[in-house]
């Protein structure tokens, strides 16, 4: 603290117990980050108890100025501020049992465990871009539902970065945008402390951070070490007032602040203090080095006057909703509705349906028409491409662009950015609005981190990807995603959904914008397929994941008399090469199922009735066919069957020559279901 500094005995007692706190749960824990909570102490209680319009008493309102600790791993800094805030954090239960299985505090802050934890952070990069999402939906919101007299959604979004945050690619891309977009609503204090875990950062960091932030657009204050209570405050306080802009603030702190012997070590960063060094510090600090999780009333009545104040501000934020909802009644009901993350009622009652047709349509096209239909019943539907929406063919028609100063609109223009794209959509989706975001389905791959955060989170954020498969032909190997559904599907609680044509893909959006609490990534071709009868396709077919698309018995079948004798197994633009190929089979005496799987997911989790109607165990015969790599179809095809998939990477040619090559044709997948047959005839025994 410097010696301008006004902060008193009380102030300097409630940051220390915010130390105290974080080095004895890390400690107990034998587990977890000291350093920075340490460190980081002053600019936590600056932000919760003087800056910050928050509510501990209703964690949850709406208008409350959003907290991200893009620094995870100083999870403990977090749990700390929000127990003396007074936040619905357990002493005993939580922060004493931190790191432990069944306590809400957990190694690294994760989405609403405890009220107050906006996101879930500790992938580096990832907070800080969530919160360029939340900065964004703020203003979006606002546009959309402040009315003069009426600023409904007004409020801020603060965030810790880390020197690893700042490192990090997709902080780069996330910060970029903001400064493109001037979410002045933004502002990131960036932990300059010249750590990370291999040791000083000058190791693999000489950039000026502060230059690269001004030359993205925005405001950067850089305090070095002049950082007491009030002159973070002050900065705050500047920051705000840079409203066209976001705002950085650096800081030159010091890890594990007053430990004797650890301050400024990368010891302190990812290992506790040892229980001598946490009495030196203790003692350092003035504090009895017996006591343990010791937190002093003075400390914790002063910190918890943040609850009558975020009281006040809440009821203040109530009686200026009900002069709204009387002012402005359609708008507030709406904005309501928003809040509880309501649909519009009756939004799905007339869900598009294609006519039968054996003209080719790329299920990227039938999206698009989709895509109009829900926009036009679901407002809070909102989202755009990294850079490829004429081909993507995500545009919201008359939707309008986001652009800096203009967030009315409903198409975002993420850029060549994807990585950024996933978290801020996942950010603007945990804010109130229904997000989506496109790219090509191998570009996935750029955003992974963010998709894995979204399932993780159960956040419902739309991913599109098009392009699904070498049936994009000519932009060759590079483009073609071969292991991308596999690995998609390995995402627990993402719901991949590939469709087989127009009608799947309107099922497969009315799913993705009534699901609440998963994430859809909506797989999509480039190249056309037909249109099946939507009579033949259930109104659940993707809620089930599976189910029969075309059925064939015959009288003596080895398998059963309701059983065919062999069943195709497929997605997206190859179902119909299988339901040619069951034209092939039939005309050769082999009653042939075809089953489309939109959904492998949701079929693996209905139960076994269902799932041996579709699947009967009797029918050993059994061969997938996906235009990508075989892991996990085994599971459905059985020992005895087959799969017809990529076992390469695919070539640069066109579509037709590609599926032809690879064998992705109905001859193909004839012969292999007839050696099949063949095969489980012989395993039996059958003559
Ligand atoms: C994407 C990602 N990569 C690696 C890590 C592992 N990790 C955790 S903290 C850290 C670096 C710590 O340095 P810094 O960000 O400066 O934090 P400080 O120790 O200063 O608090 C690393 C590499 C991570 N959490 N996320
Ligand atoms: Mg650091």
């Amino acid at each position: 603290m410097t010696a301008t500094d006004s902060a008193t005995a009380l102030d300097e007692l409630c940051v220390d117990t915010i130390r105290t706190l974080s080095m004895d749960a890390v400690q107990k824990a034998s587990s977890g980050h000291p350093g920075t909570p340490m460190a980081l102490a002053p600019v936590a209680y600056v932000l919760f108890t003087r800056v910050m319009r928050h509510a501990p008493g209703d964690p949850g309102w709406p208008n409350r100025d959003r907290f991200v600790l893009s620094a995870g791993h100083a999870s403990m800094l977090l749990y700390s501020t929000l127990f003396l805030t007074g936040y619905d954090v357990s002493l005993e239960e939580d922060i004493e049992r931190f790191r432990q299985l069944g306590s809400r505090a957990a190694g690294h802050p994760e989405y609403w465990h405890i009220p107050g934890i906006e996101v879930t952070t500790g992938p580096l990069g990832q907070g800080l871009s969530h919160a360029v999402g939340f900065a964004l939906a703020e203003r979006m919101l606002a546009a959309r539902f402040n009315r003069p007299g009426y600023d409904v959604m007004d409020h801020h979004t603060f965030v810790i970065a880390s020197d690893g945050d700042i490192e990090e690619g997709i902080s780069s891309e996330a910060s970029s945008l903001a400064g493109h977009l001037g979410l002045g609503r933004l502002i990131a204090f960036y932990d300059k402390n010249h750590i990370s875990i291999e040791g000083d950062t000058a190791l693999a960091l000489s950039e000026d951070t502060a230059l690269r932030y001004e030359a993205y657009g925005w405001h950067v204050q850089d305090l070095e070490e002049q950082i007491g209570l009030d002159d973070l405050e002050r900065a705050l306080r500047t920051a705000i007032e840079a409203e066209d802009r976001p705002s950085l603030i650096v800081i030159r702190t010091h890890i594990a602040r007053g430990s004797p012997n650890k301050q400024d070590t990368a010891g302190a960063h990812g290992s506790p203090l040892g229980e001598e060094e946490v009495r030196l510090t203790k003692e350092a600090y003035g504090w009895d080095p017996d006591k343990h999780f010791y937190v002093p009333d003075e400390a914790l009545s002063h910190c918890r006057r943040s609850i009558e104040r975020g009281d006040e501000l809440v009821a203040e934020w109530k009686q200026l909703m009900d002069r709204y909802a009387e002012a402005h009644p359609e708008l507030a009901e709406d904005f309501e509705r928003l809040v509880r993350r309501e649909l519009p009622q009756g939004w799905d009652a007339e869900v598009p349906r294609f006519h039968a047709s054996g003209t080719m349509t790329a299920t990227r096209k039938s999206s698009q028409t989709v895509l109009q239909w829900a926009a036009a019943r679901v407002p809070e539907l909102v989202g755009g491409s990294a850079d490829l929406a004429p081909s993507t063919l995500t545009h919201i028609e008359d939707g309008g662009d986001v652009e800096a100063g203009a967030y009315e609109g409903r198409n975002l223009h993420f850029g060549i950015r994807e990585h950024a794209m996933g978290a801020i959509v996942n950010g603007l989706t945990l804010h109130y609005l229904r997000g989506y975001g496109a790219t090509f389905l191998i570009f996935n791959d750029y955003m992974r981190g963010s998709v894995r955060l979204a399932a993780l989170m159960g956040c419902p954020s739309i991913f599109v990807y098009t392009h699904d498969s070498i049936g994009l032909g000519e932009d060759g190997p590079t483009h073609q995603p071969i292991e991308q559904l596999a690995g998609l599907r390995a995402v627990p609680g993402l719901s991949v959904v590939r469709p087989a044509g127009a009608n799947e893909t309107a099922l497969a959006w009315r799913y993705a914008i009534a699901t609440a609490d998963r994430p859809t990534a909506l797989v999509l071709s480039r190249q056309g397929v037909p249109t099946w009868n939507p009579a033949a396709i259930p109104d659940d077919a993707i809620e089930r994941g599976a189910y029969v698309l075309r059925d064939s018995f015959r009288e003596g079948s080895p398998a059963g008399e309701s059983t065919p004798d062999l069943i195709l197994i497929s997605t997206g633009t190859e179902v119909h090469i299988c339901n040619q190929a069951a034209d092939l089979l039939e005309a050769g005496g082999i009653a042939t199922r075809v089953v489309s799987m939109p959904c492998m997911e949701h079929f693996a989790d209905q139960d076994k009735a269902y799932q041996d109607l579709v699947l009967p165990p009797a029918c050993r015969a059994r061969v997938s066919v996906e235009a990508a790599a075989t892991f996990g179809w085994h599971r459905w095809v059985g020992d005895d069957g087959d799969t017809v998939g990529m076992e390469t990477f695919g070539a640069s040619a066109p579509a037709g020559a590609l599926y032809k090559h690879f064998g992705f044709t109905a001859e193909r997948v004839a012969e292999s279901g007839r050696a099949v047959v063949e095969r489980v005839k012989s395993n039996r025994g059958d003559k």
